[in-house]
């Protein structure tokens, strides 16, 4: 389960942020339970390589080296044995699970609140924090309706508005290209987020900062949803994230790339909008400006500047 799963999240058959998480540390989970080690070190070895070849299968979702660390964080040299490390590994494995499937329910709570009746609403990409706050305020009776873009080149537009229609929510599906055309129609766009920078930039699917600008000219709202899970503490010491770029064939079939060989195609999958074309992020936690990005990577990631030490989770293997 594993390798299969570390595949599926580098494939995208496991996509999104909160869901590439869980599923993450559900495959560590199922690793750590079946895994057979004589000693504690040697267990702890495994469960760090392990933890490794998952970490490295998509760059820029933080969520995934966030989640891995708070799971691997239980484990530690003082265990009575191997066994007593599997059920405190496991534990901590179903609490992160738990805690980040009622982020999400928390955050549509909060979230829904920001949504009017009556509202148009925009949505980019396949957003499960976002569409969850679509889906409450329509659950609390309001009147709203939904722009979806396609999210070329892997059609994440068509998850969404299948989850829409089923939710019974009126959708206009729009290509990228369209989002300006329609912004002056719109209330509030919704995204989600791959990643949230200490100084509250936001790192989401590719044409995310396009729509922002867009919004931004229109005077349109910007609402955030996200996860604290997906704020990066690196950022804190000026790290930048990584832009995964993909494969030039999700863009176009290998024999027309074959045929053009002065083009080069790029397929970056993600950009950065800057914090001041974000009005708000809502996480589980509340619901912030940007700017208090930091406050949340401080005081419920527990990271300070000058303390990370940029070691993905085995600084507490000794402890
Ligand atoms: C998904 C994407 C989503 C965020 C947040 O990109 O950009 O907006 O991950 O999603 P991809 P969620 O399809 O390349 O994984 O709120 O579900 O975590």
């Amino acid at each position: 389960m594993l390798a299969d799963t570390a595949e599926k999240i580098k494939r995208m058959e496991i996509r999104g942020a909160g869901r590439i998480a869980r599923a993450a540390v559900n495959a560590l989970e199922e690793y750590s339970s079946t895994l057979s080690a004589r000693t504690l070190p040697e267990y702890l070895e495994k469960m760090n390589d392990a933890a490794s070849l998952l970490a490295a299968t998509r760059p820029t979702a933080v969520s995934l080296p966030n989640a891995i660390r708070s799971v691997m964080s239980a484990l530690r040299l003082s265990y009575n044995g191997v066994e007593e490390a599997k059920a405190g590994f496991r534990e901590r494995c179903q609490s992160f699970v738990t805690g980040s499937e009622q982020a999400v329910q928390r955050i549509a709570e909060i979230g829904s609140r920001h949504i009017r009746d009556g509202d148009v609403l925009l949505t980019h990409c396949n957003s499960e924090a976002a569409l969850a706050c679509i889906i409450e305020a329509k659950k609390a009776g309001k009147e709203i309706s939904v722009f979806a873009t396609e999210v070329r080149p892997r059609n994440q537009g068509h998850l969404t508005i299948k989850t829409l229609d089923r939710a019974g929510i009126p959708t206009s599906f729009i290509v990228d290209s369209a989002a300006r055309y329609f912004m002056n129609e719109v209330d509030l766009v919704i995204v989600g987020a791959d990643a949230v920078t200490v100084n509250g930039a936001v790192v989401n699917k590719i044409g995310t900062s396009q729509i922002a600008l867009a919004a931004s000219e229109a005077r349109t709202r910007v609402m955030v949803a996200a996860e604290t899970y997906k704020f990066a503490p690196k950022t804190i010491l000026g790290e930048y994230i990584e832009i995964e770029e993909r494969d030039p064939e999700e863009i176009l079939p290998p024999a027309m790339i074959a045929d053009l060989p002065n083009v080069r195609i790029r397929n970056p999958v993600f950009d950065v909008t800057p914090a001041h074309y974000v009005d708000l992020i809502v996480t589980e936690a509340g619901a912030i400006p940007p700017q208090m990005a930091y406050i949340i990577i401080r005081d419920i990631l527990g990271w300070e500047i000058g303390e990370y030490s940029g070691a993905l989770f085995s600084s507490n293997n000794e402890g």
